[in-house]
């Protein structure tokens, strides 16, 4: 019964707003302004209206706004516009953004198209004193940069402030002044790569602050971690793949206004590339790397490597945060009292972890779900649709090293 009040209310409002079929006034509690539910199902429709049929909106590739209708108040009137963008085939070089704006109804008030293949990334910039800037990054083809855009709305037409090449973007306050800004990593392989830092400083300009030439000579930046790097810092930590297999960081912070780059003279390197993320949960970066128990390093295939991640000092140096080692679906965190070195003994259905002293610090052994049996004096660790895992009864104190991979990421 409740429903069907709410779904009356919903009619009545359709045709109180599409102004057809009521020619009294209406009742003034009617007035009022149109509730959430209501404004977006109407802005829905409104974008079906608009946008050809079978033609899906688009989705930014990165960012944190995945969705694909952005609601922001763009001219600063108090009321939200509706961003949507899409394209008609994937064969064209370009794609169509249309800007909604609210008045008792919507209505489209910019339709223009945009130079790109895929749209890489969509946010808002909000500014103290003028309007938010609206920033578009689109992808232009195989192996070229990608393309920025920025904007702001002025009456009903968007205004293109600036346009810039970049391959990673990072917003954050780099320059820790309490202002976003813009940092832009461009990588032209083997020919030049740098990492721009631009300002936003409430006018409809950007503002260049510094560039920082780094290494051309990498197959990609493939991880940008930006964010606190150490206790009293912010920054931004670039691995890149290098070689046929090898991963290097690079750290990137502001200091006496300018990007500079804190291993400039000793970049970290790593076997196999570590994206570099805030493993213990800290709020603080660190930065990853592969490394073999002692006197275990054999092959790269063979060799159990443990990942090693550190946190910068702030100074020169890293500090050791955490050793994990992963194998199939679980990781094994390694605590602090097992040291640096151990050794690990890899089985097919099987890992154990020993002292340099031969102690077993730590055992799993696996088998298949289906034809499971209890080994005696083990008990069960965990249990994922194909396998099940067991400990020894001995070992059950630290059973909490263990965890599946997907219970890391939750
Ligand atoms: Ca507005
Ligand atoms: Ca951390």
């Amino acid at each position: 019964m409740k429903k069907m009040v709410k779904m009356a209310g919903a009619v009545w409002f359709l045709l109180f707003i599409s102004g057809c079929a009521l020619h009294q006034s209406p009742p003034a509690q009617l007035i009022s302004p149109p509730s959430k539910g209501e404004k977006q199902y109407s802005l829905q429709r409104v974008i079906e209206e608009h946008v050809p049929s079978n033609t899906p909106l688009m989705a930014p590739r990165k960012g944190d706004n995945q969705q694909t209708i952005f609601q922001k108040d763009l001219n600063d009137d108090g009321k939200e516009e509706a961003i949507v963008l899409y394209k008609e085939s994937e064969y064209l070089s370009y794609f169509h953004l249309v800007v909604f704006s609210f008045d008792s109804t919507w209505e489209p008030i910019v339709k223009t198209q945009i130079e790109g293949d895929e749209l890489d990334y969509l946010t808002f910039v909000s500014q103290s004193n003028t309007p938010p800037l609206l920033l578009i990054g689109a992808t232009q083809g195989e192996n070229q940069s990608n393309q920025l855009r920025l904007y702001y709305l002025e009456g009903n037409a968007l205004q293109q402030i600036d346009s810039k090449e970049y391959t990673n973007l990072v917003l954050m306050d780099v320059t820790e002044d309490n202002r976003k800004d813009m940092t832009l990593i461009t990588l032209k392989r083997l020919e030049a790569a740098n990492v721009k830092l631009y300002e936003f400083n409430g006018t409809n300009k950007l503002k260049y602050n510094s560039k920082l030439d780094i290494d051309p000579y990498v197959n990609a930046y493939y991880n940008v971690a930006a964010g606190r790097v150490s206790k009293h810092k912010k920054g931004i930590w670039l691995d890149s793949q290098v070689g046929a297999h090898s991963g290097m960081s690079d750290l990137i912070v502001y200091e006496e206004g300018k990007l500079v780059r804190v291993f400039q003279d000793d970049p970290i390197s790593s076997p196999y590339p570590v994206e570099s993320r805030d493993i213990n949960k800290d709020g603080i970066l660190e930065v990853g790397t592969k490394v073999s128990p002692p006197g275990q390093e054999t092959s790269m295939v063979a060799t159990p490597w443990i990942d090693l991640y550190k946190q910068w000092d702030g100074e020169t140096g890293l500090n050791d945060i955490q050793r994990n080692y992963y194998h199939g679906d679980f990781v094994i965190q390694f605590p602090d009292e097992w040291g640096e070195d151990v050794q690990i003994n890899s089985e097919e259905s099987q890992v154990s972890i020993t002292s340099l002293e031969g102690e077993t610090l730590f055992e799993v052994k696996w088998q298949d779900a289906s034809s499971y049996e209890p080994t005696k004096s083990y008990q069960v660790l965990a249990k994922t649709e194909k396998y099940v895992y067991e400990i020894p009864d001995g070992l059950g104190s630290v059973r909490n090293v263990f965890q599946l991979w997907v219970e890391q990421l939750s």
